[in-house]
């Protein structure tokens, strides 16, 4: 009897799990474009035209191997409307009985597919360092669960950057070099790629059918098969990894993508194999062409922090994304979405998230994600947020990343202290407070930057829980050591600026 395989929009490699397992000659390979995943939440166009186009490539290249793939199209009148619903259409029309899949990454699809009346076989995906029987085992017993440990245990496995049993020159961590302050001059620009027909037609579709999501669906550059993104990494290798590590965190208005590389959103569709994409950095630093503080950098961002978050997703179970430990409830303020905003910095961000679909890690920490956790903006409000707008963004990457390190809503199972700032985090690593209103300078009053009124207001409102971290104690030694007057004014100004972002003023 047939059986069915699934490929997924985000599972579009040769060697997932589930094509791995299946029989060529008597498999049938099922892949759908889908309403529901799209619209679930409303991703952003320029997220759902990669997605497409590189499904449609995908299908043409298995189909080029000798694969027999059901595809199913978007406007195609029979399509139902999810991924279940074309399973159970598809096991129909062949005759099949049963349907292997590789494990999605959102325990939403994961449990509607467990629920289909169809046996179903669910492997574990496979493109990460760690299984999830060595995730638990690692984090069995461990009080904190802390990326850095993890981290060295996926570089003896796969030994990168080891020699012999020890760390490449002789440590695990670089980013004592790392994080400098904006550069004066950036010499790199990522490279984009020409809508090629198939791009083209997925984009007249994506624009009649969700023309109304947030963000920009043109100009559309993203690479959409493997080719591409080889080629994107090929560019990013020569071009921006010398100088990764040492501008990670700095934000400039005019230099957006710094030396950061836009592979997460291949690496996550799996056009790109992430232990790849590190061996060609590892490469890189043998040949004397890269320097040991960006290429450490680099890898851990990938073996560490990728393949970690991954594991705390699926450790922490399908409650994760409704966590809210500080009780934050504040609705989302309408600049996420591009209504105009004073602050400078939430205003650049946002905007290029609406172009681009992308925002570096720092943006997407220090300037959104500061801002919502400060401010006390509902956690979940902000995990859609963060899910829809990013085409890097599924929630297995997403969430530990919102929910746990940039809201702490999750109580501290990722981050051993909330990230927050006042505006002098932001002038030091960025170009926005020059362009800005407020003034980052100022701590009270009508120009003060919100950012230095809401830390306090922050600290203050959760001084119960955080107020004996070891780690924020000075924190609070400063707060104590301000004048009392000073103080009152802080937190009325605070407040009052709170009242008007409710109030839907344009603060
Ligand atoms: P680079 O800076 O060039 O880094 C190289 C690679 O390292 C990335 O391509 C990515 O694969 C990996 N990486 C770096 N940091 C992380 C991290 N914290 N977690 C997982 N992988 C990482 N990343 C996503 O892939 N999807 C998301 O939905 C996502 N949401 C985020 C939300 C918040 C609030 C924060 C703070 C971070 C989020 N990240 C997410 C992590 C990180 O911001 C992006 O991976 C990165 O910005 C992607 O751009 P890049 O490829 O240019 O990365
Ligand atoms: C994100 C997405 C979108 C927009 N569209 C589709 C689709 O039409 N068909 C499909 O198979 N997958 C799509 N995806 C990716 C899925 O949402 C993703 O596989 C799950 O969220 C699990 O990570
Ligand atoms: Fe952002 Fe404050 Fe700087 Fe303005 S002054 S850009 S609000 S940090």
């Amino acid at each position: 009897v047939t059986r069915l395989v699934l490929v997924l929009g985000d599972q579009l490699s040769p060697d997932v799990a589930a094509l791995k397992a299946a029989d060529k000659a008597t498999d049938v390979v099922v892949m759908a474009e889908v309403g529901d995943e799209a619209t679930y939440v409303k991703h952003h166009p320029k997220k759902i035209a990669l997605i497409l186009s590189a499904m449609r490539k995908f299908a043409a290249r298995l189909e080029d191997d000798g694969w027999d793939v059901r595809y199913t199209r978007l406007d195609d009148p029979e399509a139902s409307e999810s991924i279940g619903g074309e399973l159970l259409r598809r096991a129909e029309e062949t005759g099949a009985d049963s349907a292997i899949i590789t494990e999605p990454g959102e325990w939403r699809l994961i449990s509607a597919l467990r629920h289909l009346p169809l046996k179903t076989e669910m492997l574990e995906d496979d493109r990460f360092v760690a299984s999830h029987a060595e995730f638990e085992k690692w984090a069995e017993g461990r009080k904190a669960l802390r990326m850095e440990y993890f981290y060295r245990e996926m570089r003896r496995k796969t030994g990168l950057l080891m020699d012999g049993d020890d760390p490449a020159e002789g440590k695990w961590n670089f980013d004592h070099d790392n994080r400098k302050p904006a550069p004066d001059d950036v010499t790199h620009d990522p490279i984009w790629f020409e809508p090629d027909d198939t791009v083209e037609e997925v984009l007249a579709l994506v624009e009649s059918r969700f023309g109304n999501h947030f963000g920009d669906l043109r100009p559309f550059g993203f690479a959409t098969d493997a080719a591409q993104a080889e080629q994107a990494l090929d560019h990013f290798m020569d071009k921006a990894l010398p100088k990764f590590g040492d501008y990670q965190d700095a934000m400039l208005s005019d230099h957006r993508f710094l030396y950061h590389s836009i592979l997460s959103p291949y690496i996550n569709i799996g056009l790109l194999d992430p232990v790849e994409v590190c061996r060609r950095a590892e490469a890189e630093y043998r040949a004397g062409r890269a320097p040991i503080n960006a290429v450490e950098g680099f890898i851990r961002q990938i073996i560490g922090w990728r393949d970690y978050v991954r594991g705390i997703y699926f450790l922490e179970g399908p409650d994760y994304t409704s966590r809210n430990v500080l009780g934050h409830d504040r609705d989302l303020p309408g600049f996420y979405w591009g209504k105009p905003t004073k602050m400078n910095c939430v205003s650049n961000a946002v905007e290029q998230t609406g172009t681009d679909a992308y925002a570096h890690h720092i943006q997407r920490l220090m300037v959104t994600g500061n801002f919502g956790l400060l401010a006390g903006v509902d956690p979940h409000a902000l995990h859609e947020w963060y899910l829809e707008v990013y085409a890097d963004a599924f929630e297995w990457v997403e969430a530990p990343n919102v929910i746990g390190m940039s809201q702490f809503a999750d109580g501290g199972v990722i981050a051993s202290k909330p990230y927050v700032s006042s505006g002098a985090y932001i002038n030091r690593m960025s170009d926005y407070c020059k362009g800005c209103s407020y003034s980052v300078s100022t701590k009270t009053g009508d120009k003060a930057c919100p950012f230095n009124l809401l830390y306090w207001h922050f600290l203050m409102r959760h001084r119960e829980r955080f107020g004996n971290n070891p780690r924020m104690a000075q924190m609070y030694r400063t707060w104590d050591r301000m004048d009392e007057e000073r103080r009152e004014a802080v937190l009325r100004d605070a407040d009052r600026w709170l009242k008007k972002l409710d109030a839907g003023e344009v603060v």
